[in-house]
């Protein structure tokens, strides 16, 4: 995977080049900053154990990752974050506007390089996720602010925004090894599960650490008003007192009370439910 993901690397920054110097400058920022490179490790993992071996799948793996950049850096205006990756936002160093534009360049750089493969069934694909994930930010932002929000709505938030482009990444190293339709499916089925448990453990992070960080991420959910699995399943558990704290919590993104519902989270062993 090392070798190969140096391949995707330099895919990655020969194809970031523009010769407007602030979208070189913010995309390098951002890619330069690291990340785990989930996505395009998947697409290569699956070409690969299907026998696909073609330089394309170092030009689809540079695109999974692109355009999870591009949602990073819009994301993050969105949520209005201070660091990622272990640096302080594009948002918060060059401006909201800069950001949202420069993620516009990377989302449609990334098309150019997906048409270059000429394959229709890759842009279906691309297509379609994308839009799945831009949805799947709308839902969430309908959902802000509702304690009353379905486990199973808060899952499909998360198939959409996240699982979507695992599966697709998943899926597009079958579509690039010419796999049956059956086995392209269990490829995208894959992603998709791992993409689900990797969102599910991502929110759930957010509750564990030393006590310091516990209070600052679980203070960012609520200041959001993000209901996330945790708080979801320590208000069916908690006592009627408990569940209105949270609810209040939640309804108001109210930090005050953060001690009190950290304690409520761990009493009711939401934890270890959200990650059973
Ligand atoms: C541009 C099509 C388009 C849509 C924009 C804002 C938005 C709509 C989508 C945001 C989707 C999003 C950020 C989902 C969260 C995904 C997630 C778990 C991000 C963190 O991924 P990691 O941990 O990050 O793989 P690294 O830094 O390792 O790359």
């Amino acid at each position: 995977m090392d070798a190969a993901m140096r391949q995707v690397d330099a895919v990655i920054r020969a194809r970031l080049s523009s010769k407007v110097g602030l979208i070189d400058q913010i995309a390098s920022y951002i890619i330069g900053a690291g990340g785990k490179r989930m996505r395009p490790r998947l697409l290569l993992l699956f070409s690969e154990a299907l026998g696909f071996r073609g330089a394309e799948r170092y030009e689809l793996a540079a695109v999974v990752e692109l355009i999870h950049t591009s949602t990073l850096l819009h994301d993050d205006v969105v949520d209005e974050s201070s660091l990622r990756r272990g640096r302080a936002t594009a948002n918060s160093m060059f401006g909201n506007a800069a950001a949202v534009l420069v993620g516009d360049f990377l989302y449609s750089r990334s098309f150019q390089m997906m048409v270059s493969v000429k394959s229709m069934r890759v842009l279906e694909v691309l297509a379609e996720a994308t839009n799945v994930i831009a949805e799947g930010e709308v839902l969430q932002l309908m959902n802000m602010h509702d304690a009353d929000l379905a486990v199973d709505e808060y899952l499909r938030v998360i198939r959409y925004k996240t699982a979507k482009l695992f599966e697709a990444s998943a899926r597009l190293g079958a579509v690039l090894a010419g796999a049956s339709p059956e086995i392209e499916e269990a490829c995208a089925d894959y992603g998709r599960s791992l993409g689900t448990a990797f969102q599910l453990v991502d929110d759930l992070l957010d509750y564990e650490g030393n006590s310091d960080e516990l209070g600052k991420n679980v203070g960012d959910d609520l200041r959001e008003g993000k209901p996330t699995l945790p708080l979801l399943i320590a208000m069916e558990r908690g006592t009627p007192e408990e569940r209105d704290l949270i609810r209040h919590a939640i309804e108001h993104g109210e930090l005050e009370k953060l001690p009190e519902i950290i304690a409520i989270v761990r009493r009711t062993g939401a934890l270890e439910a959200t990650r059973e």
